[in-house]
């Protein structure tokens, strides 16, 4: 489960028309991560649809390995099934808010062939009016709930706000959506509070920490009572928001007639939760972890986990006998490893391989052999040990653990001290440059309104736990308040 068969062959696809141009520095971020998506052959956005693009193989392994840790985590209670791409009108017009929400986004399919449809038909901008229809059919008793399910799809979303790969496509490519139904608010409650912590844990496993926060009113899903969002930091001071969950409370419920029969035999409105995560989780791990070099993947996502450079002079025969037995040793124990044999010189394999995040770096020269050793060498801080090339799959585990560890508590390191605390409106300009500010809110919109309005930057939320509360004073109104609220600028 761990480790994965090796997805992607390590064959090249990317034309050669800019072969070895130079990655920008990480400083330019979105240079940077424009360049190396391309570089690294992650994603290509010369499809010739705005907003639309291709994974390379490469890119698609490192996003199935990624899924399949959500995949792992949902498993545990959710059962994965798949709802049709089209939503015909009638159903979609239903959730009043849903639609206001949504409207200026969807894609609507107008022509079979050369014939007007009756009833013209959307592409699901997210699944709650393709599934909620099928719900009613399948919810009849409490004891068909809690029903736990979740499909990984693409929707489409026709954004006007800037495009940007993995963070602000028209085609999400891989939207995983879970729907859940309950008897009762307060267990719908419970589930959603569970679902953040779930992609708490999703996110820990891909090194990214994350600040948990409860949306204002006016920035809640359309159609929900309220949203919790999963927002991390982006290297340029600003959030990206990589998950959210939504409490719909009866409101879909009473708008697709999802009943069930309770145990005294009435009839009852269930309570819904939906919760999502596309591909901006992999843009979030690019962005935190990646330098000047190019991707620095954890070693659990990594489509490559070691690769061995045999270092030949002459004919080396005797090198790459040695590197073929690690290769065998290591892929025994299920470790993705690719052996680079081609003909390309020591240094460019170096270059090409760390362009692609590989955890892990095996040299093997001659005068390695003498010594019966190899060097190992780690992507995350360069840093080189001659090793015995005796058993050599422990150290390269444990090195595993230690990268996934580095690159953890750096993240989270830069994220705390982000969080910069101010009291007055005046403070805050200044300080959003360089990440996160909390202040006191007293909770009310109009302060919040203001807030947003004199900063220029947007309200997170109330975050959960002890960095929500703490007593202080509105910078608005001056009421004293317990509430501490995060602002930033965000993608
Ligand atoms: N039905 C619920 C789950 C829903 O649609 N929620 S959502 O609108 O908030 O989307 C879930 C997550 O998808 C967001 O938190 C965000 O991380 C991501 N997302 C939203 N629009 C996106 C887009 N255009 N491109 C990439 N990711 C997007
Ligand atoms: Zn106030």
């Amino acid at each position: 489960m761990f480790y994965n068969s090796l997805g992607y062959s390590g064959g090249a696809v990317r034309d050669n028309d800019n072969p070895r141009a130079k990655l920008p520095l990480k400083e330019e971020l979105s240079k940077w991560y424009n360049e190396l998506l391309w570089m690294a052959e992650v994603i290509d956005v010369r499809y010739p649809v705005k907003g639309l693009c291709a994974w390379y193989p490469f890119g698609f392994s490192l996003k199935s390995n990624v899924y399949n840790i959500l995949r792992e985590l949902l498993n545990v209670d959710h059962s994965e099934a798949l709802f049709p791409l089209l939503i015909p009108k009638s159903e979609f017009m239903k959730e009043a808010e849903h639609i206001k929400g949504f409207e200026d986004e969807v894609y609507w399919v107008t022509h079979g062939g050369t014939e007007p449809l009756e009833v013209p038909l959307a592409l699901r901008p997210t699944s709650e009016t393709a599934i909620y229809p099928m719900y009613r059919l399948w919810v009849r008793s409490h004891t068909d709930l809690p029903l736990l399910i979740y499909q990984i799809v693409n929707t489409f979303r026709y954004e006007t706000k800037h495009t940007r790969p993995l963070i602000r496509l028209r085609e999400i490519t891989s939207f995983k959506e879970a729907h859940t139904v309950h008897a009762s608010w307060d267990e719908a409650s419970l589930q959603v509070e569970a679902a953040t912590k779930m992609y708490q844990q999703f996110y820990h496993r891909l090194a990214v920490p994350t600040i948990v926060s409860k949306r204002p009113e006016w920035d809640k899903f359309p159609g929900a009572d309220y949203t919790m969002a999963v927002d991390t930091l982006m290297p340029d001071g600003r959030t990206l928001q990589i998950g959210t969950a939504h409490h719909l409370g009866t409101n879909f419920a009473k708008t697709f007639e999802i009943t069930y029969e309770d145990v005294d035999g009435s009839k009852q409105y269930v309570n819904q939760t939906c919760y999502g995560i596309s591909e901006r989780c992999i843009a979030a791990l690019i962005s935190l972890h990646g330098d000047n070099h190019g991707l620095v993947l954890p070693p659990e996502v990594a489509p490559v986990q070691v690769v061995i450079v045999p270092i030949i002079f002459g004919e080396g025969k005797e090198v790459l006998v040695a590197c073929k037995q690690v290769e065998t040793e290591l892929k025994a124990s299920g470790i993705r490893v690719k052996l680079d044999n081609s003909d390309e010189r020591p240094g460019a394999k170096y270059y090409k391989w760390e362009l692609k995040g590989v955890p892990i770096r095996i040299e093997i020269g001659p005068k390695d052999l003498q010594k019966n050793s190899c060097m190992v060498v780690r992507r995350d801080t360069m840093q080189k040990q001659s090793t015995p090339l005796l058993k050599l799959n422990p150290v390269v585990e444990d090195l595993f653990k230690k990268i996934h560890q580095h690159l953890l508590e750096s993240a989270k390191k830069h994220l705390d001290k982000s969080i910069i605390d101010c009291k007055t409106l005046e403070e805050v300009a200044g300080k959003l440059s360089l990440g996160i500010v909390r202040i006191s809110w007293c909770g009310e919109q109009p302060c919040g309104l203001e807030i947003e309005e004199a900063t220029g930057a947007n309200i997170l939320g109330v975050p959960v736990g002890n960095l929500g509360k703490m007593a202080g004073v509105c910078p608005v109104c001056g009421k004293s308040t317990m509430l501490k609220v995060l602002i930033a600028k965000t993608y």
